[in-house]
């Protein structure tokens, strides 16, 4: 609704300033009347023609009632993990009203027919912002130039989209995902070094994450340019447990009766090593640090930690959820009319049973 607002300050300000309307940059905050505040001729074009909304007065300022606050859509891929759980709740405690946003929350059930539905209905709804956590890389273009068109700054948050023109999106923030996967090579490179079995030909299977999805495409790719590297690791197949713990045990329990000398399982977010250890557990197999099998994930979330305590998992690989803030400051550099960063990668660690995991565990965040 703020958009509205600010549509109608601006116009009051291009009426008096009579200024060019071509191409320019969204309406900012604090839009003024002064000569040089540009608005792209379609957004003026289409405000003129509307009367202010019953939440503004006919000088175009928002009423008490309706307050200022900076609406954003945000359409989250689903609650497939507890890394989403704590992406999710980094965005409900930071977009609050007492920050002065009203968020709209959408979650696609890792669908993306559903992301692309909420984006329409927040265009729909004239938010300020829509915010997207792409479930996969492609298929984005058609709604991306949808909220262009109406005006609308997209964000992205954790994944990317794979678009041919990068202006559809302000920013994104989120993993480096490559990275992950390579930091998870070389800690494997060195784990084995130190148990005396660097130059031992080593069986590993993959559990992938959702095909597509960055997070997935990235971390395969890291550990892909990792065994390049070493001529004795064979990795026997990859399969997706699409970031599930159900899916991630399923697929632990076809490779296991696949293979009968799996050394190492990479899974591609610590739910599916959950789901993993499950099964080699029941497959009267162990595993962890004085087990048969080396098991390794992405994302760090609190339960991994304690599947590290408890001797089930050898090392999580960081995958930071909480983007709340950093989409908020992105956002208020906007509203600011100052220019951001595309790419904002946020830091990342690793963590391990070498490591004192109790002591980490008790001031992690999520
Ligand atoms: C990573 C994120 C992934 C997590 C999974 O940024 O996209 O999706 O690794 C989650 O836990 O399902």
């Amino acid at each position: 609704m703020k958009r509205k607002v600010l549509s109608a300050l601006l116009i009051a300000a291009m009426t008096v300033a009579t200024v060019g309307c071509g191409g320019g940059s969204q309406p900012t905050a604090d839009a003024d009347a002064s000569a040089e505040t540009e608005a792209p001729a379609e957004d003026a074009a289409a405000d003129d023609a509307e009367a202010p909304t019953e939440d503004t007065a006919a000088d175009g300022t928002a009423d008490a009632a309706s307050g200022d606050l900076i609406t954003v859509g945000y359409a989250q891929v689903g609650a497939e993990s507890d890394w989403r759980t704590a992406n999710t709740e980094s965005f409900k405690s930071t977009f609050t009203e007492e920050n002065g946003y009203k968020l709209i929350f959408d979650d696609a059930q890792q669908k993306q027919e559903n992301q692309i539905k909420a984006i329409r209905s927040f265009i729909q709804q004239e938010v300020d912002y829509i915010v997207v956590a792409p479930v996969v890389e492609t298929g984005w273009e058609t709604v991306l130039e949808e909220a262009k068109e109406a005006g609308i700054p997209v964000i992205l948050s954790d994944r990317m989209m794979d678009v041919s023109d990068d202006t559809l999106f302000e920013a994104w923030v989120g993993g480096n995902f490559v990275k992950e996967g390579e930091t998870c090579g070389d800690w494997l490179a060195k784990y084995l070094e130190e148990q005396g079995r660097g130059e031992e030909e080593i069986n590993m299977v993959t559990i992938q994450g959702t095909i597509g999805a960055s997070a997935q495409v990235g971390r395969t790719e890291g550990m892909a340019n990792k065994l390049a590297e070493h001529s004795n690791w064979k990795m026997l197949e990859m399969q997706s447990g699409e970031f599930t713990q159900a899916k991630g045990q399923e697929v632990m329990e076809s490779f296991l009766k696949s293979y009968d000398d799996i050394d190492v399982v990479i899974c591609e977010n610590d739910n599916e090593a959950f789901g993993a250890i499950d099964a080699i557990k029941a497959a009267g197999k162990t595993c962890g640090p004085e087990g048969d099998i080396i098991v390794v994930s992405f994302d760090s979330v609190k339960a991994a930690f304690e599947s590290m305590i408890a001797g089930d998992l050898n090392a999580t690989f960081e995958c930071n959820p909480l983007h709340g803030p950093r989409v908020a400051e992105i956002i208020q550099k906007l509203e600011a009319g100052e220019t951001v960063d595309k790419i904002q990668y946020v830091d990342e660690a690793y963590f391990d049973t070498s490591m004192d995991l109790e002591s980490i565990l008790a001031e992690r965040a999520y």
